[in-house]
């Protein structure tokens, strides 16, 4: 995809010159390593299956193993691809400036690039818990169930991500909104800005002074806050933007 040299420039510059760098990332920026996004209509994981029935509490309480599976195959999807140069240059990235990291992704891929201080604001797939759990709960070993339950009071385990409705991991969002009223540029990566409170944070830099950069190949509900957006796929777009040098450090 040909990108504006003109806006690429400019938004190397604001890069060049800031001090504190927020990233916020959603599905887009692991399209090309092969995950689907959950939105984009073609290939969205939820374009065959309806997300209120798959990413509720209700719905899992509902159909646990229709969730439960759901979650298996993208936690085996997830495994067998690698993170892509959008994901690296953002980690490069932390070695040339302060960056916070925010990421609404569950797939890991941050961390498996390199980014060393990722803030998972809505959970990671490979992270299990307890519904209703007895603050005991073990699961048999091989029970083969789908999903497990637990030994002793057979709570059901479930994915470790938030659902909506859930509150977001307080830490993660405290840490989050923090960088975002202290930041002087939030780059937004590869997200439709549509769900909160995550699609608040570029609004909150912008809020407290900072310049907003959305990369995204399609329009986005975030588009609007930005003082500039760069039309262009995150993993060939991001690492033009590393300052000089840095690309193939
Ligand atoms: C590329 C690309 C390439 C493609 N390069 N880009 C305020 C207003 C209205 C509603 C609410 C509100 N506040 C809260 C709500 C309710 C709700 C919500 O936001 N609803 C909206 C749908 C309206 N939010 C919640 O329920 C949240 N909880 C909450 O607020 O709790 C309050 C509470 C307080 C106290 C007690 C209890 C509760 C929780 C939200 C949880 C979201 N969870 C999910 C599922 C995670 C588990 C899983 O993975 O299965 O998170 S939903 C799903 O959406 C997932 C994502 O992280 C999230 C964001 O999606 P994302 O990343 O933007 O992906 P897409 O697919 O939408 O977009 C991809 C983009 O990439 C597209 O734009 C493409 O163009 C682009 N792209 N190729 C760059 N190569």
């Amino acid at each position: 995809m040909l990108i504006d040299a003109a806006l690429l420039a400019d938004a190397r510059q604001r890069i060049e010159a800031a001090r504190h760098i927020l990233v916020l990332t959603g599905a887009g920026i692991s399209a090309e390593s092969g995950v689907p996004t959950f939105r984009d209509a073609l290939t969205g994981l939820w374009a065959r299956f309806d997300p209120e029935e798959l990413a509720t509490e209700e719905a899992f309480r509902r159909q646990p193993q229709l969730v439960w599976d759901w979650y298996e195959h993208r936690r085996e999807l997830v495994a067998a691809v690698q993170p892509n140069p959008g994901h690296v240059a953002v980690a490069r990235l932390a070695a040339l400036r302060q960056v916070t990291l925010v990421t609404q992704n569950v797939d890991g891929l941050h961390q498996r690039a390199g980014s060393s201080d990722v803030i998972e604001l809505h959970g990671n797939l490979f992270a299990n818990k307890w519904l209703d759990g007895c603050g005991r709960c073990e699961a048999a070993p091989d029970d083969g169930g789908r999903p497990p339950r637990c030994v002793h009071c057979g709570a059901l385990m479930r994915p470790g991500v938030v659902w909506f409705g859930e509150e977001l991991p307080r830490v993660a969002r405290y840490r989050a909104e923090h960088a975002a009223e202290q930041c002087d540029l939030c780059l937004v990566v590869g997200t439709s800005g549509m769900v909160y409170p995550a699609a608040a944070l570029p609004g909150v830099a912008r809020d407290n002074g900072a310049g907003v950069i959305v990369i995204n190949p399609q329009p986005s509900a975030l588009d609007a806050t930005a003082d500039l957006v760069l039309q262009a796929p995150a993993g060939q777009c991001l690492p033009m933007l590393l300052p000089v040098g840095a690309a193939s450090a």
